[in-house]
């Protein structure tokens, strides 16, 4: 660091800013910015990064920069998003920027045939790169490939997901067969039951879901299979503010032909108080509005008002959803029983409870101006409506007497439990109905034939809100693990290549997530087991839970109490109220309020009983195989623990990883206003900092991280050999070939099999040989001789 030298000093905002040096301290470094002449800013050491020398031109491998830094990888994303060049590498890692515009020509049929076959590094980066990496190393190795997609809500992994679904089915596929057709109308369906506008994505996936690509002994696309987790079940009954339902509560509002909408007695969205808890400007799109005011018939549309949403249109999606299900060869009847389902969950939120004045027992009883509601999803869920009056306001308890347990009596509910009731069967309904689906779109895809697949995961990243719960905890905990994979895949594996290649670089150290992954996970002390613990208690209360959490991880380095000051909400937060967990990515502090409720899945015996004698037959399918309530569970709270499958999911799923060959993307959200050409730097740069990058830039600039295979490197000159070198060894080829064009043996490393350059030296050889394929054979010439 010598003065006068050009560097990137931290910025509040902009991640980082350019200056000169002018004053070399102790400590710190004195550094005037080139955009505020005369001004300084003070910086530690270790967070001032040298610049490149020309800083306006940019590269496509981070790699390939001269400084490899986290400062030098923000400015080489910024340059190219700038120029609409939303991607980048870094070794094999696609980072992905979402323009949040549509890039002319980046994604077209002809862009799909111009990637296909080619190694990565030959075109520009693309996620169709990417895709066909992977079909290339599963065509190579026989063996399944995975691409992990990750980022947080808005970066771009669903439709980064889509571009690849649609590669690989428009390469391997039939473009007009039933199955690829499938496989890319699956994706409309599942977000309009598990998509819904929130503040952070008008279209946020509200689910994680792991999508199989299945391919025959031809490597022709023969199936698929969709695993799905964790979808969002609060959002059914409540939503935050600005925030909406699943799309497709207000797509069947506002898109049902007149005979359906009557049928499910459907009214406006503005009527079901499941669909109000966001804020009324949310409620319908602008569209929707357009085409209800056209509708003469249904007058009572009119009042939608300024019930608008510029971005969706409910009515076109509400067709498009539609015949989404008929193409996956959804039949009318499950498709009227679908609906049928989303009106009952509407519905049900509409019924009301007041205290039951005349009752001694302090029980609750239907609001009367709620009757039509409680009928109406009587109706549509097949129960009768006493039946499900009575089994909303009581409840079947065990009775215990002196000691000894007796017959179940019926205990009646306050209104709020009654209410609680009616959301926990809104939320099963719509749970179940959920899964009905991801299950009906894979009859769909069968994959019989299949020999491999190449699986990819879209999931959402790491989460930090203000408030933070279970589904927070849950979803960090699977980036927990996604992180260590990603370690262990990137990290891990380049050392012991290195080590393998017996190239002698000094080992790379970094942070170990297991410990993390153990306060969560492990048996006995883990906070899942914790919380399943104190769920089978008789009296389950969240600030005993939260104190077991204390309690037991003692001065465990991850765990803290919660700090006053960051969990602001209403109220600070008391240390028996939440924990604050140190992941990878940053502390975060949870609010335990609702973890027990929200791990609970099971329904009280009276609903259960209920549903179980449903006339509906979609509904009696979805619930069958279910555990029927005997006398002896009657009187309990049956507990389905919500974690404990997650938990198994994500098993099946990292097992599912580690036998694959994997592809990372870190997709990167470029600004919170969600528009185009506006790059927020220091909200990029954590991004990057929690996508793990900077761990890779670090290895990668003490190591080497561009290479090529010994053999791939001979056979682009083979067949320009004359007969006496095309029999050398391809090693001894290769060190020839380095000689004659004069490179500097300490910008690389043979290794065993392969050679590697130090950052940024791949580039100039990759030049070099680029420049002009007529010199190939000049440059053989030049071997040949240095051979001899
Ligand atoms: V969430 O975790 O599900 O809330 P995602 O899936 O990461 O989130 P999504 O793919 O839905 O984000 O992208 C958000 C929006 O950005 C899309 O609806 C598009 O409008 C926009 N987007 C994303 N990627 C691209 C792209 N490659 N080109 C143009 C894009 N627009
Ligand atoms: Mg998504």
């Amino acid at each position: 660091m010598d003065g006068g030298k050009k560097v990137w000093v931290p910025h509040p905002t902009d991640g980082f800013k350019l200056g000169r040096i002018v004053d070399i301290g102790a400590d710190s470094i004195s550094v005037e910015p080139f955009d505020a002449p005369g001004t300084t800013i003070n910086s530690l050491y270790d967070r001032t990064f040298p610049a490149e020398e020309y800083d306006n031109k940019d590269v496509e491998d981070n790699c390939a920069l001269m400084y490899l830094n986290e400062a030098t990888l923000l400015n080489n994303i910024r340059i190219r998003y700038m120029k609409n060049q939303i991607y980048s590498l870094t070794a094999n890692i696609l980072i992905a920027i979402n323009p949040y515009f549509e890039i002319p020509d980046l994604y077209t049929s002809a862009t799909i045939k111009k990637y296909r076959g080619k190694s990565l590094g030959t075109l520009p980066p693309h996620v169709y790169a990417i895709a066909d990496k992977a079909f290339r190393d599963m065509k190579v190795t026989k063996a399944s490939q995975s691409i992990i997609v990750s980022g947080e809500s808005g970066a771009g992994k669903t439709e980064s997901t889509k571009y690849i679904l649609r590669y690989l089915t428009e390469n391997w596929g039939s473009n007009s067969g039933p199955i690829e057709q499938r496989i890319l109308e699956s994706n409309p369906l599942l977000e309009a039951f598990g998509n819904a506008k929130t503040v952070r994505n008008n279209n946020s996936s509200r689910f994680g879901k792991f999508v199989e690509i299945h391919f025959d002994n031809k490597n022709m696309v023969c199936g698929g299979f969709i695993s799905h987790y964790l979808l969002e079940k609060s959002r059914i009954c409540t939503q935050s503010k600005d925030e909406r339902n699943y799309h497709i509560f207000y797509r069947l509002c506002a898109g049902a032909p007149e005979e359906l909408r009557k049928k499910l007695k459907l009214a406006p969205p503005d009527q079901f108080q499941y669909l109000r808890k966001g804020n009324t400007q949310f409620f319908c799109s602008r569209q929707t509005e357009k085409a209800l005011n056209q509708n003469r018939k249904s007058q009572q549309y009119l009042k939608l008002g300024s019930l608008n949403d510029p971005v969706l249109d409910d009515v076109r999606d509400f067709r498009v959803c539609d015949e989404a299900m008929t193409k996956m060869g959804i039949s009318d009847a499950d498709k009227s029983g679908i609906f049928m389902l989303v009106a009952a969950v509407l519905h049900l939120g509409n019924i009301t409870f007041e205290e039951n004045t005349e009752d001694t027992k302090g029980g609750c009883k239907v609001l009367p101006s709620a009757e039509d509601s409680l009928s109406a999803s009587a109706g549509l869920l097949g129960v009768d409506r006493e039946e499900l009056r009575d089994s909303l306001v009581s409840r079947v308890m065990q009775a215990t007497r002196g000691g000894v347990k007796g017959t179940a009596i019926k205990v009646p509910l306050k209104p709020s439990e009654a209410a609680s009731a009616r959301d926990a069967l809104a939320k099963a309904v719509y749970g179940r109905m959920f899964d009905f689906i991801v299950e009906s779109v894979n009859k769909g895809i069968p994959f019989n034939a299949s020999t491999s697949f190449i699986g990819i995961l879209d999931i959402a990243g790491f989460e930090y809100f203000q408030v933070n719960s279970f589904e927070q905890f849950c979803i960090n905990y699977c980036n927990e693990k996604l992180q260590q994979f990603f370690n262990e895949r990137i990290l891990k594996e380049e050392q012991a290549l290195y080590e393998k290649e017996g190239l002698n670089v000094k080992r790379i150290e970094w942070v170990d997530n297991q410990d993390c992954i153990e306060l969560v996970e492990a048996k006995g002390n883990g906070i899942f087991s914790l919380l399943d613990e104190e769920s089978k208690l008789p009296t389950p209360k969240p600030e005993h839970f939260t104190s077991e959490v204390h309690g037991r991880n003692k001065n465990h380095f991850r765990l803290s109490h919660p700090r006053k000051s960051k969990l602001k909400t209403h109220r600070d937060v008391r240390d028996d109220e939440g924990f604050l967990i140190r992941h990878f990515a940053g502390a975060v502090c949870y609010h335990t309020v609702q973890f027990l409720e929200k791990n609970n899945d099971a329904l009280h015996a009276s609903l259960e009983f209920l549903i179980q004698d449903s006339k509906n037959p979609l509904l009696q399918r979805l619930f069958t195989g279910e555990k029927a309530p005997t006398a002896k569970t009657a009187g309990k709270l049956i507990f389905i623990s919500v974690g404990s499958k997650f938990r198994k999911q994500l098993d099946v799923l990292m097992e599912k990883l580690a036998a694959t060959g994997t592809n990372f993307i870190r997709c990167i959200k470029p600004n919170l206003k969600m528009v185009d050409h506006l790059f927020e730097g220091a909200n990029i740069l954590s991004q990057l900092q929690c996508a793990g990058m900077v761990s890779v830039l670090e290895l990668m600039q003490q190591g080497y991280p561009s290479r090529t295979q010994f053999s791939e490197l001979y056979n682009m000159y083979k067949r320009y050999l004359p007969p006496e070198l095309s029999r050398l060894d391809p090693r001894l080829f290769c060190k020839s070939l380095f000689k004659a064009l004069g490179l500097d043996d300490k910008d690389f490393k043979f290794g065993m099999t392969k050679v590697f350059f130090r950052p940024g030296k791949f580039a100039e050889f990759d030049q070099i040989l680029k420049s002009d394929p007529e010199n190939l054979a000049e440059l053989v010439k030049k071997v040949k001789k240095w051979l001899i």
